[in-house]
């Protein structure tokens, strides 16, 4: 068939080759290259052999280093600028016409106020770089629940990471066809070439502007080349653009990690779970169930992000629309995640992590025994007593892995079907030392949904700011809403009370705090494979085969109603880390007030009587 002739010029000016076959999204290239003036254009296909080649010019850039091959295969690391190592929440921004849809809790300016702050920093801003056209689908290629973006990238780093991360390639812009819709995500890191200047090894800018349209479903992001500043796919489009999306559309997207959890007798569940960044989603959802729980098996469909639909028999629907996991690697080891280090024997990404002497990698807590020399994250020396004397680390905290999920031994066999899996149970958790019980089961979609809102956790590295600071994060959402969060709460509401009246079983909906610490500002309970006691719990509590006490925020466990086999947590510690003080409680409830105050111009009515009923409860 003949193209039209404008189609051939377009795809000539934009270097594209003969398969794309999308008008508005070949003007949109050259629109775009001739803003930002790449001295070329790269379309990606997603093939292995573009991945190689794409490493092979990292490495020669030196923003690469290629590791043992032996130790690591297929597998390199990059050290980023020292002063881009995690999401930069107060440069992210919420665009829409109306104040008030961003809603407190979002950085908001005018479309208008900044396009016109955007248009002079991306004017020529990838000159002397390429550009890459990376096309991609959030979700199994061509399922209903899936959708499809194209990320515009002057860094050749995030070409490969979303390889790993999203279906990326040929096969995006297949379903995409000659009309589907896309989500454009404009990304630079801000540093060009000027007269052919020499590059540095991970360019990026001291300015940076993480911006979200939500109304015309745009993403534009300056000046940074790390992880969720710069996978667009991840947080700005799964999260924040598709949150929006879900609000009008009547489904979430949602800061979940979802796995599978099949008991002994074989009978499957599906277990979604929101915790704020850094606190141990991929190692909850790669879970090996401890000594005492054999026959209990927990497989991986997802580690950070849900898209959640109701079917047409009420239930809800959860897809993982990323491919791969881009998680900490501090803190992960053989003890703690073991299904998660056999992922990351070969084809890996690790960023920021530290390089040993023999070409392999290693980061804190990685092993008991620390390394005697190794390059650290910056490229600097570092030893044991190097460490002691400078408190110098060898990996960043905020040091990641970038992974595909075809790697992890406990993929779940549907991680990768487009109609989604079930969910029977939300789980919702924060870091917190102190005040909130192990695990509490909601009396009711609305009480959950309260817990939720309310939530607390301390902020942790993978955001730039001060660490350890309790902050509210509602649904682990904060970083992550692209509207207005009493909007959110009401969405929640409002779905719960749709799927209730069409006669469905909602999931149950738990809190959980893995992470109370004792005098000592030790934990106390010992989380990881641990954690699964506790959602045996509630996977029986499900079936109504289990008992617990009622508090005056929900249902928790009596020490009997744990399946303890092979651990020797006492029920002293159990008790020291179920209890509810009512003293840190009243406290905790000035800052749920607190929260309320900010967001009380739309608040849903149902959250301020449910606050009204808990005080009650707890002051009788
Ligand atoms: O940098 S990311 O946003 O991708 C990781 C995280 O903060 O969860
Ligand atoms: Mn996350």
């Amino acid at each position: 068939m003949n193209q039209p002739e404008s189609l051939v010029t377009l795809q000539a000016s934009v270097h594209a080759p003969a398969y794309v076959k999308h008008v508005a999204l070949l003007a949109w290239v050259r629109d775009i290259a001739s803003l930002t003036q790449p001295a070329a254009i790269h379309w990606c296909d997603g093939s292995q052999a573009e991945y190689d080649a794409l490493c092979a010019a990292l490495v020669k850039a030196g923003t690469f280093k290629k590791l043992n091959d032996v130790k690591r295969p297929n597998s390199y690391l990059a050290s980023s600028d020292p002063t881009d190592v995690a999401r930069v929440e107060d440069r992210t921004y919420i665009c829409c016409e109306h104040k008030d849809d961003a809603g407190p809790t979002n950085n908001w300016r005018a479309p208008t106020e900044m396009r016109a702050t955007l248009t002079p920093l991306f004017t020529g801003s990838m000159r002397g770089r390429t550009m890459y056209v990376v096309p991609f689908s959030m979700g199994p290629l061509g399922s209903p629940i899936a959708h499809i973006g194209v990320e515009l990238s002057d860094s050749a780093y995030v070409a490969v990471n979303m390889k790993i991360m999203t279906r990326m390639g040929k096969g995006a812009l297949d379903v995409l066809g000659e009309r589907g819709e896309f989500v454009p995500c404009v990304h630079t890191v801000g540093a060009p070439l000027l007269n052919g200047a020499a590059d540095v090894a991970w360019p990026c800018n001291k300015t940076k502007y993480i911006v979200h349209y939500p109304e015309t479903r745009e993403i534009w992001s300056y000046g940074s080349g790390y992880g969720g500043n710069a996978l667009l796919g991840k947080k700005c489009f799964a999260l924040r653009i598709a949150s929006t999306m879900g609000q009008k559309d009547g489904w979430l997207a949602e800061h979940m990690l979802i796995l599978g959890v099949t008991d002994p007798q074989g009978k499957k569940y599906h277990v979604a779970a929101a915790f704020p960044s850094a606190c141990g989603k991929t190692n909850f959802a790669m879970l090996i169930p401890p000594k005492g729980f054999e026959g209990w098996k927990v497989t991986t469909i997802g580690d950070d992000i849900a898209w959640i639909k109701p079917g047409a028999d009420g239930r809800l629907y959860a897809i993982n629309p990323e491919a791969g996991y881009f998680g900490v690697a501090p803190g992960t080891n053989d003890q703690s995640n073991a299904n998660c280090m056999a992922s990351l024997n070969r084809d890996v990404i690790f960023t920021n992590v530290a390089l040993t002497d023999d070409g392999d990698v290693w980061w804190e807590g990685m092993t008991k025994e620390r390394p005697a020399h190794l390059i650290d994250w910056q490229g600097k020396d570092w030893t044991p007593q190097i460490a002691k004397d400078t408190g110098a680390k060898a990996a960043h905290p905020n040091a990641r892995f970038t992974v595909a999920a075809t790697n992890n031994p406990a993929l779940d066999s549907a991680w990768d079907d487009p109609k989604g899996v079930a969910i029977d149970a939300f789980i919702f958790g924060g870091r917190r030392s102190t005040t909130v019980p192990l695990v509490t089961e909601a009396r009711s979609w609305e009480e959950g949904v309260y817990m939720a809102a309310t939530m607390g956790s301390e902020t942790t590295a993978a955001a730039a700011g001060q660490q350890g600071i309790v902050r509210r994060d509602p649904f682990a959402m904060l970083p992550f809403m692209g509207y207005n969060m009493s909007d959110y709460f009401a969405h929640w509401l409002a779905l719960g009370d749709k799927l209730a009246k069409s006669g469905a079983t909602l999931p149950k909906i738990y809190t959980v705090n893995w992470f109370r610490k004792d005098a000592n500002g030790k934990f106390t309970w010992p989380g990881f494979g641990d954690n699964m006691r506790v959602m045996a719990w509630m996977l029986e509590r499900i079936e109504g085969k289990q008992g617990g006490s009622e508090h005056a925020f929900g249902t928790s466990p009596n020490y009997a109603d744990i399946n303890w086999n092979g651990s020797d947590f006492s029920e002293m510690q159990f008790q020291s880390v179920v209890s509810n003080d009512r003293d840190a409680w009243r406290a905790e409830m000035k800052l749920h007030s607190e929260l309320f105050t900010q967001l009380a111009h739309r608040l849903p009515a149902q959250l301020s009587a449910t606050k009204a009923t808990l005080e009650a409860r707890l002051n009788t």
